[in-house]
């Protein structure tokens, strides 16, 4: 075979097992959301819980992050580090940054995971055990540039994030968390999308194309509020943040059945070392 045909069949075998990927891990979750509860988390992928914190602690939390974060990644101690975003090659949400794992240096945050706070609010509407890998504070600087638009975590397992709001999000310009209700199960849509991000060699997981975006709902509460989120719904950060940053404490977790342990190690790699 020529060198261009070799090329050809390459490519074309690639595109065939990214389809049969997508529609293996679509064909898997549907399976797990068809057996579970009917309830409105698990209708709409998502679910707001009031009050979880109070505001004073709220803002004992960001005035810790305040403490803790620096301009560049950097190990704080242990599994704890922080995660710079514009330092990723990737240039998408540049002014993001995270403290991974705080749950290792924060008695109060360590506490909130021990009593199974978060696990028991998804536990009561998935009807199953769930795990987590532990939480992170996120700073989100204002952005109306560089904000990542709707994606997917993963099509399955699935990932479980609570985002605990430490500061008041009241309107779009406070960049709230923003969901597509429902989306988790637009399997073919989702599909769709994987198969032209890999045929684009765009992220695999982002959602652009025949996307319900009409029905974007962004979530938004006081300091203290809880969004319990299945990130196999089309999700992003709200892209008209022009006003003030948002804190947030989020639980990272996934049902016991997937579980493979912690602590997160998402963006490690930029970390300059101890
Ligand atoms: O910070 C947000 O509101 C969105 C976060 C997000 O897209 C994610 O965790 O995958």
């Amino acid at each position: 075979m020529t060198g261009l045909r070799c090329d050809a069949v390459d490519g074309l075998r690639r595109r065939w097992m990214i389809a049969r990927d997508a529609v293996r891990l679509n064909r898997r979750a549907r399976a797990e959301w068809q057996a579970r509860p009917d309830n409105a988390f698990t209708t709409d992928g998502y679910a707001v819980v009031p009050d979880l914190l109070d505001r004073a602690e709220c803002e004992r939390l960001v005035a810790l992050a305040d403490d803790l974060l620096t301009e560049s990644s950097r190990v704080i101690s242990g599994n704890c580090y922080t995660w710079v975003k514009a330092q990723a090659a990737h240039g998408r949400n540049t002014q993001v940054r995270e403290i991974l794992n705080v749950n290792e240096v924060d008695p109060g945050v360590a506490a909130l995971l021990d009593e199974r706070v978060v696990q028991r609010e998804f536990e009561a509407r998935l009807g199953e055990p769930v795990e987590l890998y532990g939480f992170s504070i996120q700073v989100d600087g204002t952005d109306t540039r560089t904000k990542r638009g709707f994606h997917v975590d993963t099509l399955h397992p699935p990932v479980l994030k609570a985002f605990i709001y430490l500061t008041d999000v009241h309107d779009e310009a406070d960049g709230p968390y923003t969901i597509i209700p429902g989306s988790h199960r637009h399997y073919v849509r989702k599909a769709i999308n994987d198969f032209i991000n890999a045929v684009s060699s765009s992220g695999r997981r982002d959602m652009h194309h025949v996307v319900a975006d009409r029905r974007q709902t962004p979530v938004l509460g006081p300091a203290g509020t809880m969004i319990l989120s299945t990130q196999d719904a089309m999700h992003k950060g709200g892209s008209e943040h022009s006003g003030r940053p948002r804190y947030a404490l989020i639980a990272h977790g996934t049902t016991a059945r997937h579980f493979a342990g912690g602590p997160l190690t998402e963006g490690r790699a930029l970390v300059e070392g101890p």
